[in-house]
């Protein structure tokens, strides 16, 4: 029985960037309630009411995995470790956007699960094997016909996105060869929890996972953890290695100290959830004091990366075009467009970051160390980041 402990208010669809804003486009516009709850039973943390995923994954889905130095290295890391652990035959990567991950394997070695036709098309028309299809058991066995069982499946920042765990773990048996593993990663609610990024949760974001909800829900399926480990990316993602029952694979000992870690921070219990949420409360005032405080001697501020994250901040603290004088990004596709929800427009970096802007809050914070990089000119002659992780302040 899921308990709620964070209401984030009114929430549009983040992918929803709008061409214009008009009273047409405003009033189809649409919105939900975000509010997250705590599953005493499983553990799991989740969205109260999780939207219709064709409102969401759609032809024209915007996020570019490969947006970033930071992921583009990040997979190919990830893609490198896997394949001298495993030494797997045939691949598969459920949710495989841009093909980041796949373009690090040989075409006829990897097989792309994309729902997104626009994102399909790519590592279709690149002469990867790619289903737009979303991941299912009817899905599992069409592949298996074709190419017997599979080594290694994979999937980031994909599996958080799907609310029926029955349906993806099913699948995964069906498609998992003998000692086949399957890994994969989400942003991790314990991250989440120590670093204050409510921002993590939104529409897409169906739950965030601990190692011990992820234990709890295969513990009445034919599959195990058999690793587990925590990632920098993304803010704070937790990795999964899974495999059958009766594989050869052993529990880890890092698994085994994770496990401990997790109870020590009280990821098991509801006042944990209860006592984040009232920091979540104290984060939007804090935020909205210093926009205000900024605000009042001319500053000019921008937002810096149009993230879904940074959509979720906007609307629960209703910050618009008052505060923020347009966001940067480097997403063709998101440039000239809208935020959603909040509407503020979207520029390119060539544009926007010129030498008029104050301040920058940190819509893609989880990048900061690749954007202070980049931007050592804007910083050098005076200009500032804001972020509000793990406490809002001037960076
Ligand atoms: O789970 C998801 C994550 C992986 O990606 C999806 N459900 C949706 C999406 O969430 P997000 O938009 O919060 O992800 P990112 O990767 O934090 O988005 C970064 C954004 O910032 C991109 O639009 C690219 C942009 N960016 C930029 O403009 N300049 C990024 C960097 C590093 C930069 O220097």
């Amino acid at each position: 029985m899921k308990k709620i402990f964070l209401n984030l208010g009114r929430q549009p669809i983040t992918n929803s960037f709008l061409n214009k804003i008009d009273k047409k486009t405003t009033k189809k516009e649409f919105f939900y309630n975000l509010s997250i709850g705590f599953d005493k039973k499983n553990f799991l943390v989740s969205i109260m009411n999780y939207v219709n995923p064709k409102k969401m994954f759609n032809s024209k889905y915007a996020h570019r995995a490969s947006s970033s130095k930071t992921m583009r290295k990040s997979f190919q890391q990830i893609a490198f470790k896997l394949k001298k652990r495993f030494k797997p035959k045939k691949c598969l990567e459920i949710g495989s956007n841009d093909g980041v991950f796949i373009k690090n394997f040989n075409k006829k070695q990897i097989i792309a699960i994309e729902p997104c036709a626009n994102l399909a098309k790519i590592t279709r028309l690149e002469g990867f094997t790619t289903y737009s299809e979303f991941w299912s058991k009817q899905l599992a066995k069409k592949i298996v016909k074709l190419n017997c069982g599979i080594d290694l499946i994979y999937s980031a920042n994909t599996i958080s996105h799907i609310p029926n765990f029955k349906e993806v773990f099913d699948a995964v048996l069906i498609g998992l060869s003998k000692n086949g593993v399957f890994v994969f990663e989400d942003p991790y609610i314990g991250s989440v929890i120590q670093n204050n990024s409510y921002d993590q949760f939104y529409d897409e974001h169906a739950h965030l996972f601990s190692l011990l909800s992820i234990s709890k829900l295969l513990s009445n399926t034919n599959l195990k953890i058999f690793d587990a480990e925590i990632t920098q990316t993304h803010g704070g993602s937790i990795r999964f290695y899974i495999c059958r029952k009766n594989s050869k694979f052993r529990e880890t000992k890092s698994m085994k100290l994770l496990r401990f870690k997790e109870i020590q921070q009280g990821l098991n219990k509801f006042k944990t959830y209860k006592n984040f949420s009232n920091r979540v409360k104290g984060s939007k005032q804090n935020l909205l004091n210093l926009l205000k405080k900024l605000k009042k001697n001319d500053k000019k501020i921008i937002s810096y990366g149009a993230t879904y994250k940074s959509t979720t901040i906007f609307n629960y603290c209703n910050i618009g075009t008052d505060f923020i004088d347009y966001v940067i990004d480097t997403t063709p596709n998101k440039q000239g467009k809208f935020t959603p929800g909040k509407h503020i427009p979207i520029t390119s970096p060539e544009k926007g970051l010129n030498n008029s802007v104050d301040y920058a809050f940190l819509g893609a914070w989880n990048f900061k160390r690749e954007i202070e990089l980049k931007e050592k000119n804007f910083l050098r002659r005076g200009g500032k980041f804001i972020t509000h992780v793990p406490s809002v302040r001037i960076i």
